[in-house]
């Protein structure tokens, strides 16, 4: 892909459910010292989707402004930065996670390929991401759909979230003062 002569707002998805609280701070610091950090939203305790006899994640959405390539992001800025937090990847796409960071939305790119799919269907399909993006963008419209996100969620499912209310107060008052 060439080089973006712009930088986009990005959105990246924020997941870890073993010693959460611990590692989304150190992940949401080493992202920020990258590029900047301009939104963190509101972080949600999550039951394990796939695995119910795993720990509770706590989910959350963070913007970024990217100059790079969005590939760039995924390969070169969030893979290390799973890694350097000790993430193990395993074939079992349910496994326990310190980090999980997806690029969610990127700018209006849409781009569906066997390594790289964004917007991420998970966006869609679990109310948690949708939620949490409506906190940074309450009229976020879907790239490559042109709907308002909060006219594609069931609203009844994003009212029974549980917001980590203390935690995303930390992370702002910390990261975006
Ligand atoms: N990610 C998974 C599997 N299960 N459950 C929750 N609550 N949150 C996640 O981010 C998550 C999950 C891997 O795709
Ligand atoms: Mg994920
Ligand atoms: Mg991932």
């Amino acid at each position: 892909m060439p080089d973006r002569s712009e930088a986009v707002s990005a959105y990246v998805a924020v997941g870890s459910n073993i010693e959460p609280e611990r590692h989304i701070i150190q992940a949401v610091r080493i992202l920020s010292e990258t590029m900047p950090l301009t939104g963190i939203s509101t972080f949600y305790v999550t039951p394990p989707i796939g695995r119910p006899e795993q720990d509770d994640y706590l989910n959350g959405i963070l913007r970024i402004t990217c100059a790079q390539s969005a590939r760039a992001l995924k390969y070169d800025v969030l893979r290390p930065i799973e890694k350097a937090l000790g993430r193990i990847r395993t074939p079992d796409k349910y496994a326990a996670r310190t980090m999980d960071l997806d690029v969610a939305v990127f700018g209006e790119m849409v781009v569906d390929e066997p390594d790289l799919v964004i917007p991420d269907p998970d966006l869609l399909r679990r109310p948690f991401l949708a939620a949490a993006l409506l906190t940074l963008e309450p009229d976020f419209v879907v790239p490559g759909i042109g709907t308002a996100l909060k006219d594609l969620v069931d609203m009844d499912a994003l009212r029974g979230l549980q917001p980590a209310t203390a935690f995303t107060d930390l992370l702002k008052e910390r990261f975006l003062s």
